[in-house]
């Protein structure tokens, strides 16, 4: 259900369940997570890059996963979807915030639902021509989860994340690159190109440092202005103790490419 490819210092990961467009069953959800376990164990890999098999990147939850089914029969215990968010959907979206290595998603077409919130919980998020992010909630009576609610206002704030959980309408990519959701749109054609060539390119980046960035910015967003400060400083003395600030300066006093090895 997860295909993975290495390439490199990048561990390719593809949804690989295009007959449903990669709607997630519970097997996929433990696959991927393995496959993302694997990823931070491996101390070879530098960056994690995230697609979609055949149209799809993922149409969220498989809604015919009897998991999930609603309770159709009077008397009958409702099956309880909060179950599947605490074991399968909040680990995910935990594992893709604190990956060790910076993760690409790379959406090659329709991202519904918790496929959506996936792809936006990725450190970058590039996207075909023809894909498009729907947060596809409202339509079935749930509300945005694998990070949605959190994420979607942070992201393009208040006003036009309510519309976009609300109403639940499809996304364009060249309108979520507008907005900011989206870092780059590229051909759907030259996306499987464009994706590896970005993931290649932050695999040869100190990947300590990229992955300290991530989590002062995550952490800022909580901090007034001077503990955000006094924070940096602390992680960056941390940095500067490390082999790729010496390896950085080094390399650029001596007018030679780096070689990054921190992780
Ligand atoms: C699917 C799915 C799908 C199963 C397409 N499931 N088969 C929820 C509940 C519980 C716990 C945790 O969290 C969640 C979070 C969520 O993710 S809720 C949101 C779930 N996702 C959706 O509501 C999206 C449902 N899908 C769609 O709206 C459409 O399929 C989209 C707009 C994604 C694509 O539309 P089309 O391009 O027109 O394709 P299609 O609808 O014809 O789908 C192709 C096939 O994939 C089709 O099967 P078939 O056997 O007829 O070829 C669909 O049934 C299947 N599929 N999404 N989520």
């Amino acid at each position: 259900l997860i295909q993975i490819e290495q390439h490199g210092g990048v561990r390719l990961l593809r949804l690989n369940r295009p007959e449903a467009l990669n709607a997630f069953t519970a097997a996929m959800l433990v696959q991927l997570r393995h496959a993302l376990t694997a990823a931070a164990e491996d101390g070879a890999t530098r960056c994690v890059l995230i697609t979609g098999a055949g149209r799809a990147f993922s149409a969220g939850q498989d809604l015919a996963d009897p998991l999930v089914a609603p309770s159709r029969e009077p008397g009958v215990a409702p099956k309880n979807i909060g179950h599947m968010l605490d074991q399968h959907y909040i680990p995910l979206a935990l594992q893709l915030r604190n990956m060790p290595v910076p993760v690409v998603a790379a959406v090659n077409g329709v991202a519904a639902g918790a496929g959506a919130n996936v792809a936006l919980g990725c450190d970058l998020v590039l996207a075909g021509e023809s894909a498009s992010f729907i947060q596809a909630f409202s339509k079935i009576g749930l509300l945005p989860d694998c990070g949605g609610t959190w994420l979607l206002p942070r992201l393009v704030g208040r006003a036009k994340a309510l519309e976009l959980a609300l109403l639940g309408e499809r996304l364009k990519s060249a309108e979520a690159e507008r907005l900011g959701l989206v870092s780059r749109v590229v051909p759907n054609a030259e996306l499987p190109e464009v994706a590896m060539a970005v993931a290649q390119k932050l695999a040869s980046l100190p990947t300590r440092a990229l992955v300290q960035t991530r989590r002062a910015m995550d952490e800022a967003l909580h901090l007034e202005f001077e503990p955000a400060l006094r924070r940096e400083a602390v992680l960056q003395s941390q940095l500067g103790f490390a082999h790729d600030y010496l390896e950085g300066t080094a390399a650029f006093l001596d007018k030679r490419p780096p070689a990054f090895k921190d992780r």
